[in-house]
């Protein structure tokens, strides 16, 4: 159906998911290809809107299942506005998270049932399905010591809703990212996040060639 390719990113805080889909778009690049790295929630104006009421409010704000409802509604919109016609243009879409990001943090973090993200997700997606999912694996202590350093150094930029949800929830979307790897082996790959910047990237574009042979 589509022409390009579609590679996601997912893992939990601070796992360098951002860096390393800024690192990667610029490897496709270098090699000549047409790239587009985009990001959820957000990646489009509709999208970017309900990131600011996802992201911005206090942290009971939302019912969960209102919660997976406003993430795949702002997924509907990123994908109408920016995904599909990027793919349907032959390009390559690095996204910094995608519908594995719901299941891990609302379903396995805030307990909404699977059966709930398997209806929104049939809904939602028509079927699309990134080709690749690079799931970057960390201790969340660790992941969330790297955003709260970053936190630090960055002034006015505070720690968002789900990094104030405290470590046990993280600790359960940590354990969903590595299910959702183990139960999709032939979409996901588990990547161990805790080496340099560097080293992540070389693991990523390793894998991007020999899954994703041009
Ligand atoms: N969410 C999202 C849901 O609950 N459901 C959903 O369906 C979706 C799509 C998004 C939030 O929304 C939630 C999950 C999130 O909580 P966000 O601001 O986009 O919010 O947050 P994240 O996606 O988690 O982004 P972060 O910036 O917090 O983490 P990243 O992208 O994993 O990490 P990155 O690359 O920004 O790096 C973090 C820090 O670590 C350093 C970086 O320099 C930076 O300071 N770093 C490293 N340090 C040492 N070694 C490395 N290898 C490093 N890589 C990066």
């Amino acid at each position: 159906m589509t022409a390009g390719r579609f590679i996601t990113l997912e893992g939990g805080e601070g796992a360098g998911k951002s860096t390393q889909a800024r690192l990667l778009a610029a490897a496709l690049a270098a090699a000549g290809l047409p790239v587009l790295r985009t990001r959820e929630p957000g990646g489009s104006p509709g999208a970017e809107a309900i990131r600011a009421l996802l992201l911005g409010n206090a942290v009971a704000r939302w019912d969960g299942v209102a919660e997976c409802m406003l993430h795949f509604a702002a997924r509907r919109e990123h994908l109408a506005a920016t995904i599909r016609p990027a793919l349907e243009a032959g390009m390559w879409v690095v996204c910094d998270r995608f519908a594995d990001s719901t299941l891990a943090y609302q379903c396995h973090g805030q307990g909404v049932p699977r059966r709930l993200w398997d209806g929104l997700a049939e809904l939602a997606l028509d079927g699309l399905r990134p080709d690749l999912t690079l799931v970057l694996d960390i201790a969340p202590e660790r992941g969330l010591a790297r955003v709260l350093e970053r936190a630090g150094q960055a002034a006015g930029a505070g720690p968002d809703r789900y990094e104030t949800m405290g470590l046990a929830f993280h600790q359960r979307i940590h354990a969903g990212f590595r299910a959702i790897a183990a139960a999709e082996p032939e979409r996901c790959l588990l990547l161990d996040a805790t080496g340099t910047e560097a080293a992540v990237a070389a693991a990523i574009l390793g894998a991007v060639r020999t899954r994703l042979p041009r």
